[in-house]
């Protein structure tokens, strides 16, 4: 019988064993020998590289993480009514970040795209799994920038999936093989970062001017996009897709109500906002609504597509028609469904901190005019700390729940 650790030392044997190389005549092309006479390239530069996109990746997977979870919150998960920005500041930095990994992640795969054609192509088997993990860390990094990019440029023909369901499960993909990747490379990083380095001045010169190259076109990016959502900043946007300030009453729209096909039903003078509850049932037209106590709130809309504007909305308090058909304030889930009869974002959910939240409204009027029918007339919810999709757009039923 064999015991444990030589089976063990067995297994690590054929792991490591070298394999036969090919046939030199193969060695051509960009196999060639000196194929890559660059002598930027250097593992030093690569760990510099490897260390920024490293914290551009792990800033986008936590908040894109973040962004999934208020989207589609699990039982454990609660999402606050404030602070009331916090949302769209974690988007604005995904977005940003996100961007940033541009010219980031070119020039790391720059510095590396030459180990492609290392000679020979494996060693081991260790070698082969180590490489094929590399490739899916590339795929998969490149599938969520490219996505992401598309995403924000409002531009999904090329995506032939739903995109927040396709970027999250391939974040979950992209992280994995991150950590794998860091695991590998970690020695070899920590050995190229601390080496007092044997490169020559003047490649020192050249390494410093790269990597501030690459600084300044990620801070460039950054600086021509992230006005879409820092507003003193917007005049500068000019290479963000969307302007906070462009659109209608000096916002933005996504979806206008010609294509929603709602304005027919929202222009109706029969029009009815319908709230019902466990015990009850109201139906209130536009002169109900505006009789009702009126409110004001400064709040955004934070879409994630990375653009976010604030207005400055008026209406009724969603929890003052909640109290309408008598569910205890505490324990109240809404549901608000949309005029709109197809779409993904036609209903949402209003959870108990937000529809207790007397910043959370039932808005009828925008900058102090009646609602633009693109910006969700005759009534759209607005609240405050909540992702841009969910903030429902021509309100026609307001379903009141007891939860728990
Ligand atoms: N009924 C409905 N509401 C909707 C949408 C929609 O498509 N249908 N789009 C949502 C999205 S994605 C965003 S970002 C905001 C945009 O609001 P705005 O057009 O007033 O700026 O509305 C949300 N409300
Ligand atoms: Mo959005």
């Amino acid at each position: 019988m064999t015991s444990r650790p030589t089976r063990l030392r067995r297994l690590a044997g054929w792991w490591q064993a070298p394999l036969p190389a090919p046939p030199q005549v193969l060695r051509r092309g960009p196999l060639r020998p000196d194929r890559f006479p660059s002598r930027l390239r250097s593992t030093r530069l690569t760990s510099q590289l490897g260390v920024a996109l490293g914290v551009a990746f792990a800033v986008c997977f936590l908040t894109g993480l973040l962004s999934h979870l208020v989207l589609n919150p699990p039982g454990w998960f609660g999402w606050p009514a404030r602070p009331v920005g916090l949302y769209r500041f974690a988007q604005g930095l995904h977005v940003a970040t996100g961007l940033a990994t541009v010219p980031l992640l070119g020039a790391k795969l720059w510095s590396v795209y030459h180990h492609l054609f290392r000679w020979p192509p494996v060693r081991s088997i260790a070698h082969a799994v180590e490489r094929a993990s590399v490739a899916v860390l590339v795929a998969a990094a490149l599938f969520q920038v490219v996505g992401g990019v598309l995403n924000v440029s409002r531009w999904y023909a090329p995506m032939p999936y739903f995109f927040t369901a396709g970027h999250y499960r391939v974040a979950w993909l992209a992280i994995g093989a991150l950590l794998v990747h860091v695991g590998v490379q970690l020695p070899a990083v920590r050995a190229a970062l601390a080496r007092p380095t044997d490169e020559s001045p003047s490649d020192r010169l050249s390494r410093r001017g790269l990597l501030g190259g690459v600084a300044a076109a990620a801070g460039l990016v950054t600086l021509t996009t992230v006005g879409q959502t820092v507003r003193p900043l917007s005049g500068l946007a000019v290479l963000a897709p969307r302007r906070p300030d462009v659109g209608p009453q000096g916002l933005p729209v996504n979806k206008t109500a010609q294509r929603a096909g709602v304005a027919v039903r929202a222009l109706d003078p029969a029009y009815r906002l319908v709230v019902t509850g466990p015990a009850g049932r109201t139906e209130l037209d536009l002169a109900d609504l505006h009789a009702l106590e009126q409110h004001t709130a400064q709040l955004p809309i934070a879409c994630v597509e990375g653009w976010s504007a604030t207005g400055r909305w008026s209406g009724v308090r969603l929890r003052d028609l909640v109290a309408l058909v008598g569910v205890d304030l505490d324990r109240a889930t809404v549901v608000v469904e949309s005029l709109e009869e197809v779409g993904r974002y036609r209903t949402s959910t209003v959870g108990p901190a937000h529809v207790r939240d007397p910043l959370t409204l039932v808005a009828l009027r925008l900058g102090g005019a009646p609602l633009h029918l693109d910006h969700g007339f005759p009534a759209r919810l607005i609240a405050p700390n909540r992702p841009g999709v969910l903030q429902t757009k021509w309100l026609g039923r307001i379903i009141v729940r007891q939860s728990r």
